[in-house]
């Protein structure tokens, strides 16, 4: 029994989630969007700001901070008092994975009790030139001209994306309807979710019909800026026991263990010529599964990053749904399945972003792998109503900064019940 308490002890677990709605605009700032989401994850978590000796936050893109962690920690109260550990994590898109797995470490190395991850942006209230001139900023390579095969033009994630689009295009044969199936896919998939941005499905003409962003990005393809914050709390189970929380508060077994994960890095700027190093989503996927000893046939839902067509395929690949070069055959597969099927697949049959992703949910910039983890929490409490994984107890959530720059995957499971 001694060991068992012991084991209990260490184990990091999310007890609860909290967003404001994600919003095409919301008139509201990053730091206003961070504590609604923070004072949702307390109250769903039945715990209070005081509770709380950890905080995890990720930069905005719409109002940048210096140390945007303290000012959100500040802005809330909760460095009025001593102990608390405050820390702001920048892998980009990945950034909520990482916190996940750094807040793991907090709890199981660092002695923290609840540790909470907050994110929020508002970009998707910046006018067009505004957001653009920074987000350009951010990913361009320096000292580039025109003339140097660095070189990105404007929009240059885009640009970024589309270079990596058209090696895996050259390398694997992937068609441009392939591509388009992945938006397809996740608008299905957002059309059941109340809180997506996206409300309809789309069809594959309408998305091939759309302007082009890149060559072979639409409009479409591109993740769909919008606004909003997003939060959750992890928590030591020995915090949790004494305090009798998680058990109450969430019907008995509705806590969630965080069991390891995986992270890795590639280049800041997709090099002129891409080859297989730069995508670091495999590597950080395979650390993961080693890390808990864990397959991919292990895994019931898995919250891929999709911030662009290639990005989603690379990672069915990374995580082991298809195999190296076979994400996209594996993508039209289940187009074909979801047309035959009327227009939506069960979630079944594709256990895979049931909220719709950063293509169709809305992706407030270095917001939506929290997402992510929002909908494995919902599949793994089994409360994802009409999008459930029949009794899934394991999820995957995977997180992307940059162009394949940052990759952080994590691996969840539903509690066991003491
Ligand atoms: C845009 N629209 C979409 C959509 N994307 N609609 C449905 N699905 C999508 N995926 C709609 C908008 O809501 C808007 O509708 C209209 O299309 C025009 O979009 P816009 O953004 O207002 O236009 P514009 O300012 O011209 O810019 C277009 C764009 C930009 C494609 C250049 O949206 C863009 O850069 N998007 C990508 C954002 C991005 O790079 N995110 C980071 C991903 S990388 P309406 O009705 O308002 O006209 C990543 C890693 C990391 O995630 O580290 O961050």
């Amino acid at each position: 029994a001694g060991r068992g308490m012991a084991r209990l002890a260490r184990a990091a677990r999310i007890v609860g989630t909290g967003a404001t709605r994600v919003a095409a605009r919301s008139g509201r700032t990053p730091s206003e969007l961070m504590e609604g989401a923070l004072r949702a994850v307390l109250a769903q978590a039945s715990l209070r700001l005081r509770d709380l000796d950890g905080l995890l936050a990720v930069p905005s893109l719409s109002h940048p901070r210096f140390m945007a962690a303290h000012h959100i920690a500040t802005k809330v109260g909760l460095l009025s008092k001593g102990g608390v550990v405050v820390r702001k994590l920048d892998t980009g898109g990945a950034g909520p994975i990482t916190a996940l797995l750094e807040a793991k470490r907090m709890v199981e190395s660092e002695a923290c009790q609840a540790v909470a991850i907050v994110a929020g942006d508002a970009v998707g209230g910046m006018d067009s030139p505004t957001f653009l001139e920074r987000a350009d900023a951010g990913c361009r390579p320096p000292h580039a001209d025109e003339s140097s095969p660095e070189f990105l033009r404007s929009p240059v994630i885009p640009h970024g994306y589309a270079r990596c689009t058209r090696y895996h295009m050259d390398r694997f044969g992937t068609t441009r309807e392939q591509l388009a199936m992945v938006s397809v896919l996740m608008s299905r998939c957002a059309a059941r979710h109340p809180g997506a941005l996206t409300r309809s499905p789309r069809t594959l003409a309408e998305v091939l019909r759309a302007p082009q962003v890149a060559p072979s990005v639409g409009l479409l393809e591109c993740a769909r800026r919008a606004d909003g914050g997003a939060a959750v709390v992890v928590a030591s189970s020995r915090f949790l026991e004494r305090r009798g929380v998680a058990r109450r508060g969430n019907g008995g077994s509705g806590d969630v263990v965080i069991l390891g994960g995986g992270e890795a890095s590639g280049p800041l700027h997709p090099p002129p010529v891409i080859d297989e190093e730069m995508f670091s989503c495999e590597q950080a996927a395979r650390s993961a599964f080693t890390a808990c000893q864990l397959e991919p046939e292990d895994i019931d839902f898995f919250g891929l990053y999709d911030c662009f067509p290639i990005c989603f395929v690379r990672a069915v690949e990374a995580v082991g749904l298809a195999p190296k070069g076979g994400g996209e055959d594996w993508v039209e597969a289940r187009y074909r399945e979801s047309e035959e099927a009327g227009g939506a697949l069960s979630p079944a049959k594709f256990p895979v972003n049931t909220h719709g992703g950063l293509l169709a949910f809305g992706a407030p910039w270095e917001v939506p792998a929290m997402y992510n983890v929002h909908e494995a929490v919902r599949q793994l409490r089994w409360t994802a109503r009409g999008r459930q994984v029949e009794r899934a107890r394991r999820a995957l959530v995977y997180g992307n900064g940059g162009v394949f720059s940052a990759s952080a995957v994590a691996l969840l499971a539903r509690a066991v019940n003491e």
